[in-house]
């Protein structure tokens, strides 16, 4: 009877758990299933704002404390923060884009603790060939990092400095900070030694399901949210021809830049299509970069991003970096004194956006 009562009791407990939808990590931490939870009811509520590198530099300005630029235009912060890890491979001090990993460490604190959110790209090396991650002089890296590969050993060494790294982002009382961990995207280009043309469908399934698989059960890494993230594509079957499962992915996202007239359009197919596959699969969905002619197209930001997101429930949209030794026209987040710098500020105080404040205030309801 009393064991009767105890498989009642496991039995409505397990109902309970499963009506809350829960990460692919089943040991992820309360924190990461928090966070997982909290930006799947936000994007039925808004669009997230997000940008790349948004602490560490901006346009002609590197390093200031607090600073964004972003924040220097509508007085806020962007809810979604990028940072690169590219180089942490190698035992760099710092990043293939000049911040010190010290330095994104703290800044993903400070996100962490103001209520913000923080995604994790890694442009790392060509393994085979010893190139960058642009070195596509080669269709056999994949390949040879998986298991039985003959850079399967160097990729593991790779992958300890990730787990370490990832490992060390905590609060100050000592608590694994979540993060939404983004590799090997842009896959549907092949402009990467990852991508379309450098290793078969299969190859690049199991990299990503070998990845997971050792940081999750090798390494105990349990704070991460991982998100499948293409370049462009034509249909649904084509975003998910190298989707390496449900059981290893929160997040499907896909980058997009605008290149021309037909950005718009395209960008409006490609963000219908994985609103409904996030929505099928209970998953989060997102626009993972983005960006335009901001310095001259001065309504860039309300007539072309906005209006063509409006209509779909994504949970957010980043704009990749504003380098600072760059010339200003290369910038994708807006900057004091670019030509959209007004409708930018129109596209902040849209409803539909969603920016640092307003996330801490939906969060905290
Ligand atoms: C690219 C460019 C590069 C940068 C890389 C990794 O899109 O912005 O300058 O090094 O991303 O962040």
């Amino acid at each position: 009877m009393k064991n009767f009562f105890l498989f009642l009791f496991l039995c409505i407990g397990m109902t309970a758990q499963a009506g809350k939808p829960v990460p692919s990590d089943p040991k992820a931490t309360p924190e990461a299933v928090k966070l997982y939870r909290n930006m799947l009811n936000l994007q039925h509520k808004g669009l997230m704002f997000g940008h790349q590198d948004a602490l560490a530099y901006g346009t002609k300005w590197y390093g200031e404390d607090g600073r964004s630029d972003v924040k220097d235009v509508c007085g806020d912060y962007p809810a979604v923060f990028g940072w690169e890890l590219g180089h942490l491979e190698l035992g760099k001090p710092y990043s293939l884009d000049s911040v010190y990993f010290d330095k994104i460490r703290g800044y993903i604190k400070k996100v962490n603790k103001e209520g913000g959110i923080n995604t994790i790209s890694w442009h790392f090396t060509n393994l085979f060939t010893g190139g960058s991650a642009w070195d596509v002089s080669s269709n056999k890296t994949v390949a040879s990092i998986l298991p039985g590969g003959e850079k399967h050993e160097l990729y593991k060494q790779y992958l300890d400095k990730l787990a370490a790294f990832m490992l060390s982002l905590k609060t100050d009382q000592g608590t694994l900070i979540p993060i939404l961990f983004r590799p090997f995207h842009e896959h549907t280009g092949s402009w990467f030694w990852w991508g379309k043309n450098l290793c078969s469908a299969d190859d690049y399934k199991a990299l990503w399901r070998f990845t997971v698989t050792y940081l999750r059960d090798t390494k105990n890494v349990h704070h991460l949210l991982y998100s499948y993230s293409t370049d462009r594509f034509n249909t649904t079957e084509e975003y998910l021809d190298r989707y390496p499962g449900d059981d290893l992915i929160d997040v499907v996202a896909f980058d997009l830049y605008d290149r021309g007239p037909e950005y718009s359009a395209t960008l409006g197919n490609c963000a219908k299509m994985v609103a409904k596959i996030a929505a099928e699969k209970g998953k989060i969905g997102a626009v993972s970069e983005a960006g335009g002619p901001i310095a001259k197209n001065p309504e860039w930001w309300t007539k072309v991003l906005l209006e063509t997101l409006r209509p779909y429930d994504l949970s957010y949209v980043l704009v990749w970096r504003n380098a600072h030794n760059n010339p200003k026209e290369s910038a994708f987040g807006p900057w004091k004194g670019c030509a959209s710098e007004q409708d930018f500020v129109k596209f902040y105080n849209d409803p539909k956006t969603l920016f640092q404040k307003d996330v801490q205030k939906v969060l905290e309801k």
